[in-house]
């Protein structure tokens, strides 16, 4: 497996080009990860991930592909490349038995950077429209470090507002790695908090923030979703906090379309 801290140099533009490559031959893949209601047990929505296992490098993982796009400047080509993939999924997903179509969301991470490019958003609407795509089934999730390190917070606050306009819905992810800056809530409006699992591997007093995280995001009408829950423990604990949404693999690993269809 490649993990990011072992690249060196040269290992890392033969990936790239690998990796160039594997797109250009649609070889990547995606993955759904269920989410589920706390209150009601089902499932409200998945979040699309990006799968690939290299002939040469064994399975990539995705935030291995983001930095090195990220590095090359060329981050808004494989958000598209990942957004048009999920949009191919589109039907199927919603067709599922399982989904409620009154509350289901399709959930895709993208990085803040390409929301913030005028023609990004032109070519997303652009796919929507191939697509055929009912605009409220999707979340734009953007990491919390990125929110964090923005010198242009405003302008993508700004973005932000212009996509949920359109009915998009929009999530700050791994909320917690960073600086857990609650202030972002008041500077951005979203949807929906997405609270990294380190939350749910620590101390008494790390669950105390958690609740505190979760009871001022919900009194803000922000929706929290638990990532991480590996235990039973995990989900009492986030249920007993009034968290919304739970995301982990104890309810269920990321699954292929084939693999969701037996759910
Ligand atoms: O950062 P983001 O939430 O987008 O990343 C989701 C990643 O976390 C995926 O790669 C997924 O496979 C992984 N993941 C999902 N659920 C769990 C879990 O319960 N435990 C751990 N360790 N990883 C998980
Ligand atoms: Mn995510």
């Amino acid at each position: 497996m490649v993990k990011k801290d072992n690249l060196v140099t040269d290992d890392k533009s033969f990936l790239f080009n690998d990796l160039m490559l594997a797109i250009k031959k649609d070889l990547m893949y995606m993955v759904y990860q269920p989410q589920y209601d706390l209150k009601i047990n089902k499932i409200v929505g998945v979040e699309a991930l990006l799968r690939y296992t290299s002939k040469e490098y064994g399975v990539v993982r995705p935030d291995v592909i983001a930095d090195l796009f990220q590095e090359e400047g060329l981050m808004s080509a494989l958000d598209l490349y990942v957004i048009r993939k999920v949009f191919e999924d589109y039907e199927t997903l919603l067709n599922f038995s399982f989904v409620n179509r009154d509350n289901f969301t399709i959930s895709i991470n993208i990085s803040g950077n390409s929301l913030n490019k005028s023609l990004f958003l032109e070519k997303v609407l652009n796919l929507c429209e191939e697509y055929n795509i009912e605009n409220k089934y999707i979340v734009w999730e953007i990491t919390e470090r990125e929110l964090y390190d923005k010198e242009d917070l405003l302008e993508l606050s700004n973005n932000i507002d212009i996509v949920r306009e359109k009915g998009f819905k929009v999530a700050i992810d791994d909320f917690g790695v960073g600086s857990s800056n609650l202030s972002l809530l008041n500077e951005i409006n979203v949807d929906f908090l997405k609270i990294d699992r380190c939350f749910l591997k620590k101390s008494d007093k790390t669950k105390r923030i958690l609740k505190g995280i979760v009871q001022i995001s919900s009194s803000l009408g922000v929706l929290t979703v638990g990532e991480g829950a590996e235990t039973k423990e995990h989900t009492i604990l986030l249920k007993d906090i009034g968290c919304d949404y739970c995301q982990g693999y104890y309810f269920s690993r990321p699954k292929s379309l084939i693999e969701l269809e037996e759910y």
